[in-house]
Order: structure tokens, then C-alpha cells, then sequence
């Protein structure tokens, strides 16, 4: 499945909104809403919230991905920053994972979600899909759905269609009854159905578009008081608006397809997702609050970040090769703390462009470019005296000085002003004011972990095997998602003359995989592991083996590191039955959502296999007879829960780390200490699941190195909500050998906080205000300064570095330059030790002695880091 990476789909998420009330046809004829007022509209400029026009700043947050236990704090701290729509998928495969079974419990509990965002105070928008994507198993569909007869996915097809509305109505009616729809009072203000269905809408061809048309007015036909969203929909009808997913919407979006449309950017990316094998990915505040306030100033009035926070792949729930942690860039991290400056600048751009409402929601825009670089865009209504303007360079390399209304305004390089009064700069996306933190993973004190113990899985032989086939079995059809593992074994009989006669030179086993990974064994001695990667699914494993005169076993364990987000397939031009399906005859293609087709394969799992180098020559073995079983005996008896773990005999571990492949591994561990988030380090080990008290934590894989030398996931997240304060059972399947001893449970913080103020930074843009039409300063001298807080309470312990002058470096790696004064720790250890918060004047005559500067000429910048700490903590 290469390359189904957001970063290459620079285009657009188009939006369908197909609107009950805003185009004026259809005003409730449906339901209770009669007589009643529309809550949400739209027209040209923006959505209209109960009347009123709104600026809206929107964050992805999955509750799949985190426990329930977490929401208040992830949403609180989302509201601080200034959102005020959170958007979410709904995801199919979870809750209905067997036909006609449903599942809304616990992290799946959709509901409680909902309306814990709108006592918030938030808004919500509720992407139904059922197709999501997401990184998520299958796109969000169940197994089960692939083995309806005659089905196609997202095309017009009996099959498809009536799943597809039978689903959709329960979502809708859960919603419904729950009252959380905006026009019942409710926080829901839009749904979406489908997903980004321009970019397979050809192949299916006349299909595609009564699929669309289908979709659309089912949708509406469920519940008509709120907008209904369908993304990428060129020819989208009258009553739908396109919206824009990408990087930089502010330029690459051609604008929404109609005058009375909005302009809504629905799928911001905050970094880029990770799957194993990934070095760390990066999106800096700067740039990512350039594209922001580009979008605002460009007409923009919604845009979302994908993700605001990313939380947890759980269980088996990410798609193929897609790492446990997902979305750790975001503003919040994996264990939901402020990742800043990314969380403080963008809270910080949100309130500069609130600040600036009035003018961008009733004001006319007018741009004047000034040169290639540099262009004023202005938001003026001259009867109500309101004016907002966005100063922009978008030189990449070479600030400028822009004359804007007879005043000299300054931009660094590739960045916007804001001035909400069209004279005040409150906020520039390229100086970043809010502070700077840097996680710390500490080993816990009372994590320590209990003895451990081993039980190992038996390899089968083709004997002991049900399923029996002339050749291997299609995995993802084998195991049909219920567990990542599938043996397949086969037997043969060897004549001593067949084998070669020198003990240096020993036949060699090759296995063809179409992927994931594979553990083989010979005679039931383990031989080696191979794995592709999430680009190149397939590989080609190769190992020597021994075999013995007589009969000689060949077990290989095959695996699937999550299934794919299955998106389409099509033959020439007749759209083929199902992606991947065994007996498809068809060509199939598998069309990534982005630009590109890409040849995929169909299938995972060994599919040649030959022993070579026999005297004989090379033996293939493929059409062998082949037994096979789905899951390990581990999983069965449900070894990770308390119950389950009885079931066997567990022994000790060897002393050497040399307890083998296939090891189930058990212990005990008390919660730690305090009440900062929780960590496993699993780079002692290599491959396998997680779980504690019997809850998954999901995969780790941590043999799978970057191209840094580094795995791409090491710490993988324990939410405290899973722990008891004593006898935690920990217990983890390793697939092919590590050393359990030096697992380490740690807790996570965000600790050491900086700050890198200079002379020349906007104040913070919390000094002003606007109340209706009037702009004006809350404090009293509106001055730049340095600004740090604690998180969770916690107060400066120590000012690790402070320096006034030209110190260079980063958070946690701050050294001083040729300039510094010898003041600067003093006044900040004066301002800040001891304290949960503290502000800093940038002034010289504060932080340095201007008798004494030996550099007074150049601009000086106020750097600080420091250690946040809980008060007691000082006592001992
Ligand atoms: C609309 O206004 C009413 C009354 O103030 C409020 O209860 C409701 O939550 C608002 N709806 C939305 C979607 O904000
Ligand atoms: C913004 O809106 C104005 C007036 O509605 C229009 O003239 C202008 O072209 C729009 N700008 C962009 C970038 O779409
Ligand atoms: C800004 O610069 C980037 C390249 O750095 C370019 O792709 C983009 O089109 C430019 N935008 C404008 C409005 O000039
Ligand atoms: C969308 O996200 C990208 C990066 O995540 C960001 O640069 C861009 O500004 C965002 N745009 C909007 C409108 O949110």
C-alpha cells in the first residue's frame, strides 16, 4: 500500500455540504423540526451558528484512541487552545465487529463523547463515514462486510448501499434520540458522509456518481436539521460546498464551488503519521501558523487540525505498518500534555484571528500586492469603523519592512502579521511568544516490575494443523482480522542422498511473502524473521536450515501488522467485486487516495516457497499440502487476563535473555508514583503486543529500526486509567526474542519549559481585547516579555539557563553566545523560582546593566529554561 501518506495528497479534501436549511428547498418537511428556526446555516463568508456568523478553529480528536478517562482533560485543554469544534470519525469496525453485534462501550462509548464535548462548550462535527480512512484497520469497515456476496465497496450496489444505510440510520438515530444534534440543542453542527470520494469516484463510473447522489440524499433522508459534509466532490451538487484538506489551503485551494459557500479547510495536517520504520516527523508551529492565518486571511472562516490530539492505536485497531502512537505531534501529545510551542502559538494565532472577527466576518476583503513576496490583505467595513489586515512576506529566506498607512511594520522571513485594528501588531506566525517545553520519559520508582516468567507457544507441525490446503491459504482471508498471526506448515520427506554432503554447506530456505512479517522453524528449532516494510508490503526471506534424512517439518508463522484502509479497486473499467479478493480474476489496482495508481497486491502472506541448494537442485514446495491455523494458542486461552494467565504453567526466564522466539512473558508492577502520565520502554524487546490487566496497549515494534538507527516507537503509552495502585499484571507476546528484564516502566513529563523572547517579538496577545466594535489594551504598558507557566500546578524549582543577549540552542540544549549579561539568572530566578507562572519585561534596564553592556548594539534576545516541579518536592 505505498505511499498512502497525507503528505502527498496535496490536494484537498473537497466537502460536500449538502445543506437542509441554507439552500432554502427543503425547510423540515421531515420530523419534529417543523416551524422550528435553522441553528446552523451557511452563506458566502461563513457557518451561521444560531444566527450569527462564525470564525471556526477545529481540532481531530478520535475517542477510540484514548480512554474515556482522559477526555475531560484532552478536551479541556483543546478548549484552552482555542478551539471550538472538535471533529471526529465514527468508526464502523469497532462498533459492530460482528454482523449485527454492537459495541458503544468504554472508549467505543461515541455518545458519551458527544455530549461530554458539548458541556464543554464545544461544537461538534461528526464524520460518519463509513468509509474514514484514518489509519485505521480497513478504513473503518468490518471483516465481515467483505464477505457479503456480490459486494462492492462505496459504489451504487444493492449489497453495499443497504449496509452502508443500515448503519448510517444507527448512528444518525443514536444521535438523534440523544438529542445532540444542533437543532435539538445539541453540539452537533455538521456530519460528513463519505470520505474523499473524488478520488476513486472515476473508476467506478456511472456507479460512482449514482453512489454519490445516493449517499447524499440518504444522508439527508436520516436527518435534515444540520449540514451533511462529503468530501472531494468536484461536481459536487448545488447544495454541497467543497472544502479543502491539504498543507497550505490558503494557496492551493481553488475556493468553494459557489458564491453562498463558504470557504472550510476540514483536514489540516499537524505532522505527518507514522508507520514503523519512520524516522520522527516534524511540522514546526511556525509553519504550520503560517498556512493557518494564510487560510484566514484568504477568505478561510473553519479550519481543522488532523490531529489535534492523536492518542492511541489500541489492540489491533491501526492499519497496516502504522505505529501504535499516532499523531504524536500533534499540539497534544500521545499522553495528552501541551506539546509547545506548538499548542501555546497556535492558542495564540486563534485569538489574534478572534480578536480580528468583526472585520473578517462583515468586513470586504481587498489585497494589494506589494511584490512577488510581500502583499497587504486587508478586511474593512468603513460604516462600522472596523478593519483588520494580514501583513504577509512569503520571502522564504529574507525578512522585510512593509509600509502599511504610513507606519513601518517589520516581518521576518515567511511569515504573517496580524492587526486586528489594522494599526496593532497582536501576532506574527514566525515569533513564536508562547513557551517551549521538551518531554522527559523518568524510570518510576514504584514501576519497578516483578520476577518475570515465561511460557513459550508450541510450533506446530503440519499434523497437528485443521485447515489443509494444495498451497498456502491468503492470509488476510485466513485469519479474517481476528488475530495478526496464521501458521502455515507443511511436511517433507528427504532421502540422505538428497541432502548436501558437506556440513559447511546447508540448504537454504526462501519464502516469497506478500507481507507483513514471518517467523520461520525448522523441525521446530526457530531459524529467522522477515518482515517488508509499509511502502514495499512483499519480501523475500532466505535463511540456511538443517534438515535430516526422513521427515522434516516446515512451520512459518505468518503475520499482518494491521490491515490496509482499503480504498478501491478497479479492472480496465469494470469495477471488480471486492479489493483484494482471492477469486477475483480481474486486474486490480488498488488507487491510493492520492494522485497516483499504484500496482498493489492483493494479498499478504507466504505465497513461494523453495528449499534450494539440494543435491537435487532447488525443490519448490509452494504446492506441498499445507495445514494452517489462525492465532496463537496464547491468545485463545487469553493468556493477559488474570483468568487466563492460570490456564498455563509460566516458568522462569533464563538469565542470559535467551528465552527464544514465541515467548509469552508475565509480571506484576504497581502503579507509579505522582500522577503524571505512564510509559513502558520496550527496546530491550523486538516484536509483539502489550497488554495490561488484561487491556491491550497495542504493538510494539521496536526491532524495526529508522533509518536514524533508531526504533520509530520505543515508550508506548500505559494510560493510568488501566492501572490499579498495586499488582498490575503485565503480560507481553514477543514474537521472536528480547530481554524482558530491562523493560522499564517510566512516567512522562513535560517538565523543563523555555523561553525565547527577543527584543523585536509582539507582546503576548492575551494584553488585548475587542468588544464589539472597539479594539483596546487590557494591560497597562502593553510590553514584550518572557512568559512561563507550569503545567498540572507544578512550580519553577530551578532556572536551569537564563541568558539576555545572543544565546543559541534549543529546549534543553540552550548555550550562551559572546553576550550575555551577568544579571539575567537573577532577575529570572527573582521573577520565577517558586512560582506556577511568571512574566518577564524585556528591558534592559531590568536585565542587564547598560553602563556595563559590552554589546549594546545588537538586539538581544531573553532565554530561558527551567524546571517545573511539584512544591513539596523542595521540602525533602
Ligand atoms: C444556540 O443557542 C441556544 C440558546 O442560547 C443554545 O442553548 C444552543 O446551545 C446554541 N446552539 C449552538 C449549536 O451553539
Ligand atoms: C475573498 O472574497 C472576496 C469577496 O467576496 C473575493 O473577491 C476574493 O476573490 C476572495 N479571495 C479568495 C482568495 O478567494
Ligand atoms: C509563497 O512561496 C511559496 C514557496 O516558498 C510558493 O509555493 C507560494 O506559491 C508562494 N505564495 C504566494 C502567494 O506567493
Ligand atoms: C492545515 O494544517 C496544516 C498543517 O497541519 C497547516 O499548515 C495549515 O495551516 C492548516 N490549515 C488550516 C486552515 O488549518
Amino acid at each position: 500500500m505505498a505511499a498512502l501518506r497525507r503528505i502527498l495528497l496535496l490536494a484537498l479534501l473537497c466537502l460536500l455540504v449538502t445543506s437542509a436549511t441554507a439552500d432554502g428547498k427543503k425547510k423540515k418537511e421531515k420530523g419534529k423540526g417543523k416551524g422550528k428556526k435553522s441553528v446552523v446555516t451557511y452563506d458566502g463568508r461563513s457557518l451561521i451558528i444560531n444566527g450569527s456568523r462564525e470564525l471556526i478553529f477545529s481540532g481531530s480528536i478520535h475517542y477510540p484512541r484514548s480512554p474515556p478517562e482522559m477526555w475531560p482533560e484532552i478536551i479541556e485543554k483543546a478548549k484552552k487552545g482555542g478551539l471550538n469544534l472538535i471533529q471526529t470519525y465514527v468508526f464502523w469496525n469497532i462498533h459492530e465487529p460482528v454482523q449485527g453485534q454492537f459495541n458503544f462501550e468504554g472508549n467505543y462509548d461515541l455518545i458519551k463523547f458527544l455530549k461530554m464535548i458539548g458541556e464543554h462548550g464545544l461544537w461538534v462535527s461528526l464524520r460518519v463515514g463509513p468509509y474514514i480512512e484514518g489509519e485505521w484497520n480497513m478504513g473503518g469497515f468490518p471483516y465481515w462486510l467483505r464477505e457479503v456476496p456480490d459486494i462492492t465497496f462505496r459504489s451504487y450496489n444493492e449489497p453495499f448501499v443497504y449496509h452502508m444505510q443500515k448503519y448510517t440510520e444507527r448512528i444518525v438515530n443514536m444521535v438523534k434520540k440523544e438529542k445532540l444534534f444542533a437543532d435539538q440543542g445539541g453540539p452537533v453542527i455538521m456530519a460528513q458522509i463519505e470520505n474523499e470520494y473524488n478520488n476513486i469516484q472515476l473508476a467506478y463510473r456511472e456507479a460512482g456518481e449514482k453512489y454519490v447522489k445516493w449517499a447524499a440524499d440518504m444522508a439527508v433522508g436520516l436527518y435534515d436539521g444540520i449540514p451533511w459534509i462529503m468530501c472531494k466532490q468536484e461536481d459536487a451538487p448545488e447544495h454541497v460546498i467543497s472544502t479543502c484538506n491539504g498543507r497550505q489551503c490558503g494557496d492551493t485551494f481553488p475556493g468553494p464551488n459557489g458564491p453562498n459557500k463558504p470557504s472550510l479547510w476540514t483536514e489540516n495536517w499537524t505532522a505527518q503519521y507514522r508507520v514503523f520504520g519512520d524516522p520522527p516527523s516534524q511540522r514546526s508551529a511556525e509553519d504550520l501558523a503560517f498556512s493557518v492565518a494564510r487560510f484566514f486571511a484568504r477568505n478561510g472562516t473553519l479550519n481543522n487540525y488532523y490531529m489535534y490530539y492523536g492518542g492511541t492505536n489500541y489492540g489491533r485497531t491501526s492499519s497496516s505498518f502504522v505505529t501504535t502512537r499516532y499523531y504524536d505531534e500533534a499540539p497534544l501529545d500521545e499522553f495528552g500534555l501541551l506539546r509547545e510551542p506548538k499548542w501555546g502559538h497556535l492558542r495564540d494565532l486563534h485569538r489574534a484571528l478572534r480578536l480580528s472577527k468583526k472585520p473578517l466576518l462583515w468586513g470586504t476583503p481587498s489585497v494589494q500586492k506589494i511584490n512577488k513576496d510581500l502583499e497587504i490583505i486587508t478586511f474593512e467595513n468603513p460604516k462600522s469603523n472596523i478593519c483588520a489586515a494580514f501583513l504577509t512576506n512569503n520571502h522564504t529566506k529574507a525578512p522585510a519592512t512593509i509600509q502599511f498607512r504610513g507606519v513601518d511594520y517589520y516581518l521576518p522571513q515567511r511569515s504573517i502579521s496580524i492587526l486586528p485594528d489594522c494599526k496593532t501588531v497582536v501576532y506574527n506566525t514566525e515569533t513564536v511568544v508562547a513557551q517551549h517545553s521538551a518531554r522527559n520519559f523518568i524510570p518510576s520508582k514504584n514501576g519497578k516490575t516483578n520476577k518475570w516468567e515465561i511460557f513459550q507457544e508450541n510450533v506446530p507441525n503440519m499434523n497437528d494443523l485443521p485447515v489443509k490446503n494444495k498451497e498456502p491459504l491468503e492470509l488476510y482471508s485466513l485469519t479474517k482480522d481476528t488475530s495478526d498471526y496464521a501458521w502455515y506448515c507443511t511436511s517433507i520427506n528427504f532421502d540422505r542422498r538428497d541432502l548436501p554432503m558437506r556440513p559447511d554447506i546447508l540448504p537454504v530456505l526462501q519464502i516469497a511473502s506478500l507481507g507483513h512479517a514471518l517467523a520461520a522453524f525448522v523441525n521446530g528449532i526457530y531459524i529467522g524473521f522477515g518482515h517488508g516494510n509499509n511502502i514495499e508490503k512483499s519480501f523475500l526471506f532466505q535463511k540456511p536450515i538443517s534438515l535430516k534424512p526422513g521427515v522434516n517439518q516446515i512451520s512459518i508463522l505468518a503475520m499482518t501488522v494491521g490491515f490496509p484502509v482499503i480504498l478501491f479497486v478497479h479492472s480496465q473499467h469494470v469495477p471488480c467485486r471486492v479489493f483484494f479478493d482471492i477469486d477475483n480474476k480481474c486486474d486490480i489496482f488498488f488507487r491510493m487516495k492520492n494522485s497516483g495508481a499504484y500496482m498493489e497486491k492483493r494479498f499478504a502472506g507466504p505465497r513461494g516457497i523453495t528449499i534450494q541448494g539440494l543435491m537435487s537442485g532447488t525443490l519448490d514446495i509452494t504446492m506441498n499440502n499445507w495445514g494452517h491455523q489462525v492465532g496463537m494458542a496464547g491468545e485463545k486461552m487469553q493468556l493477559y487476563t488474570e483468568e487466563g494467565s492460570q490456564k498455563v504453567k509460566w516458568g522462569p526466564t533464563s538469565s542470559n535473555g535467551a528465552d527464544g522466539p514465541l515467548s509469552w512473558y508475565k509480571t506484576y508492577f504497581d502503579a507509579p508514583e505522582g500522577n503524571d502520565p505512564v510509559a513502558i520502554n520496550m527496546n530491550s524487546m523486538a516484536k509483539g503486543m502489550i497488554w495490561v490487566n488484561g487491556k491491550s496497549i497495542g504493538r510494539y515494534w521496536t526491532s524495526f529500526l529508522s533509518p536514524l538507527g533508531k526504533p520509530t516507537q520505543s515508550e508506548y503509552h500505559i494510560p493510568r486509567a488501566f492501572l490499579k495502585p498495586k499488582n498490575n499484571l503485565l503480560v507481553i507476546f514477543e514474537e521472536t526474542g528480547g530481554k524482558p528484564e530491562k523493560i522499564e516502566i517510566q512516567t512522562v513529563n513535560r517538565n523543563i519549559i523555555c523561553s525565547v523572547i527577543t527584543e523585536y517579538h509582539p507582546p503576548l496577545v492575551k494584553s488585548w481585547e475587542r468588544k464589539d466594535n472597539i479594539f483596546r489594551a487590557i494591560v497597562d504598558p502593553v510590553k514584550t516579555g518572557s512568559h512561563l507557566s507550569c503545567p498540572d500546578n507544578k512550580v519553577m524549582n530551578a532556572i536551569e539557563f537564563a541568558s539576555f543577549g545572543d544565546a543559541d540552542g534549543a529546549c534543553g540544549y540552550f548555550y550562551h553566545g559572546k553576550c550575555n549579561s551577568p544579571k539575567a539568572l537573577q532577575v529570572v530566578e527573582q521573577y520565577c523560582l517558586g512560582k506556577n507562572e511568571c512574566t518577564i519585561p524585556i528591558e534592559r534596564q531590568l536585565l542587564d546593566d547598560p553602563s556595563k553592556d559590552s554589546c549594546p548594539e545588537i538586539a538581544k534576545t531573553l532565554v530561558i529554561q527551567a524546571e517545573c516541579g511539584h512544591p513539596e518536592k523542595k521540602n525533602n
